[in-house]
């Protein structure tokens, strides 16, 4: 894998750069939408690559070892064969997961006993096991198993779940250095940046991963429901830290504001639920802002969903037919919403990098943000 900087913003600390890995260059600033079981929700890899314009999507160790399981993907040859999508993937390590979704969690030096979601039965992620089931998924970026605690968590709490964090990237980097890739393509690994709302923590613990040379470092431990003023000073301390040739990552982050005042601070890579996810119950974000399509107002808008945006979906469907769609709860209304705000998300990052790259991030970002954050 290789990470090379085009640009670097003057007057604030936006970049682009170029991520290249054995399935496909990734251009930065870039959103990786969440195909979290080998699914991006009600979108096919075909449309992901071709209208949406993803480059790299995500997955999660902890849902695909519970299903379909390992075994599956091995005997598959790895996720990229066995879902269709010839793109580049990253693949979340299962702590977040655990922790957000699993019952009956026990965190220990060694690992995280936990009960599947699904059906109960136990399992233990460490460290080590879920570099070899990253390896087994095949993904080109791994990440490192990482705690991640509460927004609200004490100093005391966030400095235990860093220190455990280090520890365990340790370990992982060991780990993912005595073991080989499975398909004969390179596998990278990253480290999570942990430290909860505390700055001084957040610079330990950038620092510690910085002198354990990483290829990439993502910011975990962010939007968990701290205010975002100071998620944003958060990702400031540690994009001043973090090596200005790897590239960062800022885990489950956010609103398109909260990816373009992010990108302001340095960050080169996002990935959220919410474009498929809002767009399933409705949400659809457009260049002309935010609209709830189940609203009464739009049951005779004919104009098309998205004016600002090209692609298919966006100039062929209107306003009152994908409302009609809701109502009536046709698939169809979740397959061109989901759609609809991924080609947003993904318009967004090109036209950020776009900016940069013309020296003018700043004055195209304030004039955006208000466009985009408007309800309708
Ligand atoms: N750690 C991991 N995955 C994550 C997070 C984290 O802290 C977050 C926090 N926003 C989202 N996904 N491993």
């Amino acid at each position: 894998m290789r990470f090379t900087l085009e640009y670097v913003d003057s007057e604030t600390r936006a970049r682009a750069g170029r991520l290249e890995t054995p399935h496909g260059v990734v251009e930065t600033p870039m959103f990786m939408p969440v195909g979290t079981v080998g699914s991006v929700k009600a979108v096919s890899p075909r449309e992901l690559r071709r209208d949406v314009g993803a480059q790299i999507i995500l997955g999660n160790t902890y849902h695909l070892y519970l299903r379909p399981g390992l075994e599956v993907l091995r005997q598959a040859g790895g996720l990229h064969r066995f879902m269709g999508w010839d793109g580049p993937i990253l693949t979340d390590s299962g702590g977040f997961q655990v922790f957000s979704l699993a019952a009956l969690r026990k965190l220990s030096e060694e690992g995280v006993w936990f009960q599947s979601h699904l059906d109960g039965s136990r399992h233990l992620f460490t460290p080590e096991n879920v570099i070899d089931y990253q390896r087994v998924i095949g993904a080109d970026i791994m990440m490192v198993l990482d705690e991640c605690p509460p927004g609200d968590a004490s100093l005391e709490a966030a400095r235990r779940a860093h220190e455990l964090t280090l520890r365990w990237a340790e370990r992982s980097k060991r780990r993912f250095e005595e073991t080989a890739p499975l398909y004969g393509y390179e596998q990278a690994l990253f480290a999570i940046v942990q430290g909860g709302v505390f700055p001084e923590l957040r610079r330990e613990s950038a620092r510690a991963l910085v002198a354990m040379d990483f290829p990439g470092y993502a910011i975990g431990g962010l939007s968990v429901g701290e205010p975002t003023e100071l998620m944003y000073e958060m990702v400031e301390v540690v994009t001043e830290i973090l090596p200005a040739d790897r590239p960062r990552y800022l885990m489950g982050v956010g609103t398109p504001a909260n990816l373009l005042e992010n990108i302001a601070r340095g960050v080169d890579l996002f990935d959220c639920v919410m474009p498929t996810r809002n767009g399933r119950n409705g949400t659809i974000f457009t260049t002309e802002g935010i609209l709830n399509i189940r609203n009464r107002k739009w049951q005779t808008d004919f104009s098309p969903l998205d004016p600002g945006l090209d692609g298919y979906v966006s100039q062929t469907f209107t306003k009152a037919y994908v409302r009609h769609l809701f109502q009536a709860g046709e698939i169809l209304g979740l397959q061109i919403a989901t759609l609809q705000n991924l080609s947003f998300y993904l318009w967004l990052m090109r036209e950020a990098r776009r900016a940069i790259l013309e020296g003018r991030y700043r004055s195209w970002m304030n004039e955006m943000l208000p466009r985009i954050s408007r309800r309708l």
